[in-house]
């Protein structure tokens, strides 16, 4: 399966590294681990991400040299490597670099990937697209060097909730062992990502936990949080990381749903789900996507508006599927 990605990285030596909008760990962690490990063999990697690089993931080493905007890409005889991204559509403005009959590789571990690429590599029984990029470099004999390791650890950290969700395994934990042994340090990589929060960012929570709203006899809960709060508690929206998670942790909630505000009048909106619990079909309703217990959606209109739409198709699924 993973043998023509590993041909199309043999094949070319120059390339450009591409992730989604509102970067996550793992897209962060599998665009530069991924560059590293090429860089390494002697080649030339270059990283962009739509809107630049997120400040939680800003120390990751590499994180401080990404693009981002399709102007900055140096595409003299580049191929597109595509890490972390269901569609063309989640690369945002970048989207257009895959438009100009280049070469393009895509690599994911979201089971509804559009298989945009000349060559695919999408394992959706992988935690995290980090953990499909760490058995490519095993396969094709590639040294991990520290940098990389440390990279592709924090995806897999990161897409797994902390080694938390469903999608944990032993092939999981295997890598993220074999990542500690290339140089990953568990420790200072989790405490950057998890031990940092800002009081703004704490009080901002404070806020969003008071508009929490249980349905469905308690087995959906959802919580939100608009521009107005982020100004009154002086957060930013990366201040909000995390958020996703509360709703779903409370007990005998089966179905958890983030919304928030973007500075663009959107609502982004998330789901988490317990074990068994299927919800990305909801997100897909509303033009989403994502992974079965954890998924995503953008839409238009006021926070509540959203919110009662939202959890009318989160009980409609519930009750057609439990
Ligand atoms: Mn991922």
């Amino acid at each position: 399966m993973r043998t023509p990605f590993i041909e199309f990285l043999r094949e070319h030596s120059r390339f450009v590294i591409l992730s989604h909008v509102d970067p996550d760990g793992d897209a962060i962690g599998s665009a530069l681990g991924l560059a590293w490990i090429l860089r390494d063999a002697g080649k030339s990697a270059q990283v962009l991400l739509p809107g630049g690089t997120p400040e939680l993931y800003a120390f990751l080493t590499g994180a401080d040299d990404i693009g981002a905007v399709a102007a900055d890409a140096n595409l003299t005889d580049a191929a597109v490597i595509a890490v972390d991204a269901t569609s063309p559509s989640r690369l945002g403005e970048l989207a257009s670099l895959l438009e100009r009959g280049r070469p393009v590789a895509n690599v994911d571990h979201h089971g509804d990937n559009a298989r945009f690429g000349d060559v695919d590599l999408v394992d959706s029984s992988a935690c995290a697209t980090a953990l499909i990029l760490w058995e490519v470099a095993g396969d094709a004999g590639f040294r991990v060097s520290k940098a990389a390791a440390e990279n592709l650890y924090a995806g897999v950290l990161t897409d797994t909730g902390r080694f938390s969700y469903t999608n944990t395994d032993q092939r999981t934990l295997q890598a993220a062992a074999e990542l500690a042994g290339a140089g990953a340090e568990p420790f200072t990589i989790a405490n950057a990502v998890y031990g940092t929060r800002t009081i703004a960012s704490v009080r901002l929570l404070g806020r969003a936990l008071e508009t929490l709203d249980l349905r469905e006899g308690g087995t959906v809960a959802s919580i939100h949080v608009t521009q107005a709060m982020l100004r009154e508690t002086g957060a930013t929206q990366e201040d909000a990381e995390g958020f996703s998670s509360w709703p779903r942790s409370l007990a005998g909630v089966k179905v958890g749903i983030f919304l928030r505000e973007t500075e663009d009048g959107m609502i982004k909106i998330s789901f988490r789900s317990s074990e068994g619990v299927q919800i990305d079909g909801v997100a897909g309703r509303f033009g989403g996507g994502g992974h079965p217990s954890a998924s995503g959606a953008r839409i238009s209109g006021s926070i509540e508006e959203a919110k009662q739409a939202v959890l009318q198709a989160v009980s409609e699924h519930l009750r057609s599927t439990v």
